[in-house]
């Protein structure tokens, strides 16, 4: 047993004579480290200890302003609730603008004995009111019968988190991916992101000048619920979305997905020329043949998962096919 009694008067020594790892493990901590500007963000709490052996009977954790759209996993054994409140702003959201949502998540009523470990989900979107490089800090509160901890202190400029007794988790804020790897570098064509496999992602080359590029994936889902897919990003594009296409009598008609692309427990879903497509626009470069454009596929469970387009020539019909004389833009 490595459990670390903080209400102890030894408590503040021993943390600042630990190792970091040993500080880490005995604070609630989230497992996910790295969350990226205009993403979705699966937090996971992580409980690793009671208080002072008693066993762990709420956890509450605090969603900070700029992160939007916050949503609880429920759990069994536990009830769930939420508060509401008014973000400081509006903030961009899938349909519109975003000017309220949830401030807190608490689950009550179970009871995580003290030698054992729990998780608690949520998810939420990252706005940009984080730039690359900020820290976003979630405060935790973990109450047991007796005592309790609040995961609350955030390091000032200059401060070590380290040096905190009660330090809540930071999230790190990274660029998404924005390197171009060189001319036939070797894409990954299978991505694995939880209950997902995502095959083949690829993007047609359009001709310079061009605003707008379709891109192209296969996704199964091998799990036993429900994700969708909500968006896409590459840095040559402003915005990525997803769209259907439809004949209308004999015009092609392309519209946004409304509310993401469901894709069901044990379904395929292709997205192909002439049918579902991704849909890059506010393009900033034209995707050449040959590329490999490192961007994001975002899921509503599975979050943001960072894929390899490989950009096959103008008119492909697939991946590393020829381009044919398709006159479709995507
Ligand atoms: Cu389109």
């Amino acid at each position: 047993m490595t459990r670390i009694l903080h209400a102890a008067p030894l408590a503040g020594l021993v943390l600042s004579l630990a190792l970091t790892t040993t500080a880490a493990r005995a604070h609630a901590t989230l497992e996910r480290k790295e969350a990226t500007p205009n993403a979705s963000y699966r937090g996971v709490v992580q409980i690793t200890h009671g208080c002072d052996g008693q066993p762990t009977n709420r956890v509450s954790v605090t969603i900070p302003e700029g992160i939007v759209g916050a949503k609880p996993m429920p759990k069994p054994g536990w009830t769930v609730t939420t508060e509401k409140g008014p973000y400081a702003r509006a903030y961009p959201y899938f349909h519109g603008d975003i000017r309220e949502g949830v401030k807190t998540i608490t689950w009550t009523g179970g009871s995580l004995p003290d030698d054992q470990v729990d998780e608690f989900t949520f998810l939420a979107r990252v706005t940009d009111a984080f730039a690359p490089g900020a820290t976003v800090y979630f405060p935790i509160e973990q109450d047991c019968a007796k005592g309790k901890y609040r995961w609350s202190e955030i390091p000032v400029a200059g401060q070590d988190a380290h040096t905190l007794k009660s330090p809540a988790p930071g999230v790190r804020v990274v660029a998404a991916a924005t390197k171009t790897a060189p001319a036939g570098a070797a894409a990954s064509t299978s991505v694995k992101a939880g209950d997902l496999t995502i095959e083949t992602p690829w993007i047609r080359a359009t001709p310079g000048g061009a605003k707008v590029a379709g891109g192209y994936v296969r996704i199964t889902n091998t799990g036993t619920q429900a994700d969708r897919l909500t968006g896409t990003a590459i840095p040559l594009a402003a915005r990525g979305s997803i769209h259907s296409m439809s004949m209308d009598g004999s015009v092609m008609k392309m519209a946004p997905v409304e509310c993401g692309l469901t894709i069901k427990p044990g379904e395929t879903v292709e997205l192909k020329p002439g049918g579902l497509h991704l849909m890059f626009e506010g393009l900033n470069g034209a995707p050449k043949a040959g590329d490999v454009i490192q961007g994001s596929l975002t899921f509503e469970r599975a979050g943001s998962v960072p894929v390899s387009f490989s950009v096959a020539p103008i008119g492909a019909s697939k991946p590393g096919a020829p381009a044919t004389s398709d006159h479709h833009n995507h």
